[in-house]
């Protein structure tokens, strides 16, 4: 089987100190966690930021700031910036994590109900958004939170927007969107195109269940503090390389090994 390839979804936009004291804000924080992610066996790391008062912000300084002191401290990570942002933010605002130099950035392909939100991915922002990564040479992963996403990205990729390698997420457990279970996630892997890539985000409770199908399935995985606070029941992760540190552990378990990042850009055909 190819090596697994981990991603460390270090902070999001959703999680607050209320819910963990763990999760990283500042740009030094969130740069110190995505760091030792990555030592702990993450390949790839997604970001998003935080303003001063730890609100989630676009910024594309503080994007920069960030990028920047990761890429000090770690040079060979795969960073992938978030363009989903948080619910309520307006496209351009989304857009602006692109400008920071990221190799990776996340499509968004679909409509979703997000809690009690409404997280708005239509047909003209997944094309505008799709361009202008291709245009920038930045890698798309397409985030789909439920099974008709896939051919919002497919129906992009014929219409000629995006031409390279498909890469696709599997967010599975936001409530309101496709449920984290086994049916679903093998539905969605058989409805990509053979040659493409798939990795796994279980939201909550679900993370290491989806985890464990996808080591299994020859898939790969998202973990993190943004998708899921606690190690096990009850148990609060103390930083993202301990979520990284059982994924690991489990796949070894298992007698998958891990791609480095060098290994990850083979295997997601990303040239740099
Ligand atoms: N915060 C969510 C509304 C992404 O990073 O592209 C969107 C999200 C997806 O986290
Ligand atoms: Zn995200």
């Amino acid at each position: 089987m190819r090596k697994l390839i981990i991603t460390a979804a270090v902070c999001g936009a959703e999680v607050t100190r209320k819910h963990t004291p763990y999760i990283p804000l500042t740009p030094e924080e969130i740069s110190e966690e995505a760091c030792a992610a990555r030592e702990a066996g993450a390949s790839i790391v997604h970001i998003h930021v935080r303003d001063e008062r730890g609100n989630p912000t676009q910024n594309v300084k503080v994007f920069k700031r960030t990028i920047d002191l990761i890429r000090a401290k770690c040079p060979d990570v795969i960073i992938q910036v978030s363009t989903g942002g948080a619910v309520g933010m307006s496209a351009e605002e989304r857009l602006q994590s692109i400008y920071a130099d990221p190799e990776m950035a996340t499509l968004d392909v679909g409509t979703t109900n997000f809690g009690n939100d409404v997280f708005v991915n239509d047909m003209p922002l997944i094309r505008h958004f799709a361009k202008k990564m291709n245009e920038m040479h930045i890698m798309p992963e397409f985030e789909c939170f439920e099974i008709g996403h896939i051919y919002n990205a497919l129906r992009v990729v014929k219409e000629g927007l995006i031409k390279r390698h498909l890469h696709f997420d599997f967010v599975l457990g936001v409530p309101g969107a496709c449920p984290a279970d086994i049916r679903n996630l093998v539905r969605m892997v058989e409805s990509i195109p053979p040659e493409a890539t798939w990795t796994v985000a279980g939201i909550g409770k679900h993370e290491f269940e989806m985890a464990a199908h996808a080591i299994a399935m020859g898939g790969n995985v998202r973990v993190g503090l943004e998708d899921n606070i606690y190690l096990s029941k009850g148990v609060l992760a103390k930083s993202n390389a301990d979520l990284v540190e059982k994924v690991v552990r489990m796949s070894k378990e298992i007698g998958r090994e891990i791609a480095t990042p060098q290994e990850a850009r083979i295997l997601l055909e990303i040239k740099n």
